[in-house]
């Protein structure tokens, strides 16, 4: 068995879990912050057999797009100065990124 980790976009979340559902996948969603634009997104987890992991990567390649997001200056009063961006920059937020764990144990109570 496989955990399938997969932090989307907030955007995708809501297409990405009726698809889920639809295939008869199991998913947990959790609310996750990008550590690096600080903005809201969305972690799956996903637990499958292991003759499964390819099927829900295609899911999460169908229903997860990449998008250009600009990033605006941070004033480093109002945080972290090691996170200040002095300008606008546009940065590719991924479809997708995924992790895929072993599972030792899985168990239902
Ligand atoms: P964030 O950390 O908010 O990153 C959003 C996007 O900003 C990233 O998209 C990447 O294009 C860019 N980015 C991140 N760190 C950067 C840096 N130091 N310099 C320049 N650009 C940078 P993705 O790579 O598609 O990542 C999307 C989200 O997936 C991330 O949001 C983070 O929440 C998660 N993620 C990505 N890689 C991860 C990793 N190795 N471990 C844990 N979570 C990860």
């Amino acid at each position: 068995m496989k955990l399938i980790v997969a932090v989307i976009q907030d955007k995708d979340s809501n297409r990405l879990s009726d698809a889920l559902v639809e295939k008869d996948f199991q998913a947990t969603k959790l609310a996750s912050t990008g550590g690096f634009l600080k903005a809201g997104n969305t972690t799956f987890m996903i637990g499958v057999q292991n003759e499964e992991v390819e099927r829900v990567l295609e899911i999460i390649k169908e229903n997860c797009q990449a998008r250009e997001q600009l990033v605006a200056p941070i004033s480093p009063m109002g945080g972290n100065a090691d996170s200040y961006v002095p300008y606008p920059v546009e940065v590719q937020v991924g479809g997708a990124t995924v992790f895929i764990l072993p599972v030792d144990q899985f168990e239902k109570f």
